[in-house]
Order: C-alpha cells, then structure tokens, then sequence
C-alpha cells in the first residue's frame, strides 16, 4: 500500500517536472530570440559606428602640404645677423607639414589692401600672385616703419598654415611680424594672433613671444592650427638691413568652412 502511494507520488512529481519543463521551454527560446535579435541591432549600430568613425577618418586624413618653392638666392644662413631672439636655423630641409586632404592656397589671386597702397617698388597685388622668386621685379616695396597688408579671402576658410616670403635675395630678419586673423577687414571682430616676435610691443598689438627668423627662399610657415577666418593681416617694422618694409609672396592654405 505505502509502496503504491510512493509510486504514484514518482509518477506525479514526474508529470510536474514535465509540464515545468514544456512550459519554460518556449519562454526560454523566446527570451533567447529576443536576445539575438538584440545582439544582431547592437552589432549593427556597432558597424554603423565604425563605418562613421572611418568617414571621419578619412575626411580629416592628413597629407604632406604641397608648398612650391622657389629658387634659392643664397646658400647657407650668415653668421653676421646680430638680433636678438634669433631662431637657431634648421640647417636641413623643413619638414613635410601635415594639412587635412583639399587643403590648398586659397589666397592666390586673391585681393590685398594695406597701410601703404601705393608701394615703392612693385604692386600690391603681387602679394598672391603666386610669384615668390628672390630676384627684382618679384617683391613689393612697402614704406618704411610699420606697415601691415591684409589679405580678403572673400569667404571664411579653416586655415591650416601660413606661408610667407618678405625677401630672400639677401639673408635678412624682418622686425615685428605679427600675423592676426579676423571676421572683419578692419581687426575689430574676433581677432586671433598667430604669430608675434614683437617683444616689446612697439606695434602696439602686444607683446609676442614668437622669435626673430632669417628668411629664406623657403618661407617662414606658420601653423595655423585649423583656425576659421575670412582676412589674414601682416605687419612689420623695417629689417636688419633697412627700415622698409617688403612682400614677394604670402600663401594661406585652408578649405571651406563648413
Ligand atoms: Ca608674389
Ligand atoms: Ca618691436
């Protein structure tokens, strides 16, 4: 008898056991449904994400800026040059500077006005001409003392170096070059300085940091870091030869803001 309600006991715990398991079965492949669907949308986002990451990669992908130079007029840096603050020069070639793809001269061609239109030699205008020979017949003479141009790009551009050639017949240093940008023609609106060897602010536009250089037939290039801007204004203050001032090239490489 008690053999028997064990049994049936067995039997019944069994069936319980059985009707357990159906009932959680399909529960169990649902939730695990769920959860492969889940993981197929996250591993979908996941590839949307590195697809966007790499478009954003390749937008921003960096290339050696093409910067054409002109011929040399002299060999070697002279050791002659007394100024103070005095860039040690590199000795080599300068180095490749990486500038997002696209990025190119947007100031060739374009107009330029300044504190001295009517310069002595040459025209204003040769300033973005695309010429930056040494010779004569390819520089601007601009009065004495200070003097600045300042160069419309007509349109805001991401700027990422400046390049800019005063003289390179004779090795020669230029005193306070300040290099601003601004939304406005006349440096009133959010005006940024990228570049300033005026130590003792004689210009007026503050005191720089930035050191003395001699110039080259490879420019002076300024990093510009990416900065927006429509003008670009230069001054300077005479040289370790004269008190003029002189332009044979300035090259604004940039790309549409956007
Ligand atoms: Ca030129
Ligand atoms: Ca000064």
């Amino acid at each position: 008898m008690l053999k028997n309600v064990f049994r049936s006991m067995f039997h019944v715990s069994i069936f319980v056991l059985l009707v357990f398991v159906l009932l959680l079965t399909p529960s169990c492949k649902k939730s695990t449904g769920e959860s492969s669907s889940e993981q197929t949308k996250q591993q979908s986002s996941n590839n949307t994400r590195k697809e966007a990451e790499q478009t954003n990669e390749a937008s921003v992908q960096l290339i050696p800026l093409d910067i054409k130079l002109p011929k040399p007029m002299f060999v070697g840096t002279p050791q002659n040059i007394r100024v103070p603050n005095l860039e040690k020069p590199l000795g080599r070639p300068r180095p490749p500077f990486l500038a997002p793809v696209g990025t190119e001269n947007v100031a060739l061609g374009k107009r330029v006005t300044g504190s001295d239109e009517e310069p002595i030699i040459g025209e204003i205008e040769m300033i973005t001409d695309g010429d930056k020979e040494g010779a004569d017949g390819s520089y601007v003479e601009l009065g004495p003392f200070l003097q600045h141009v300042t160069i419309d790009l007509e349109a805001k551009y991401d700027i990422y170096a400046i390049v800019l050639w005063h003289f390179h017949k004779q090795a020669r240093v230029y005193f306070d070059v300040v290099i601003q940008v601004a939304d406005d023609p006349d440096f009133v609106t959010n005006v940024r300085t990228l570049f300033n060897n005026d130590h003792d602010n004689s210009s007026g536009l503050g005191i720089g940091s930035d050191m003395h250089y001699v110039e080259t037939a490879e420019g002076k290039l300024i990093d510009a870091k990416g900065v927006r801007a429509r003008y670009v204004r230069l001054c300077s203050n005479g040289n370790s030869s004269n008190d003029l001032n002189h332009y044979i090239e300035v090259g604004v490489f940039g790309k549409p803001a956007k």
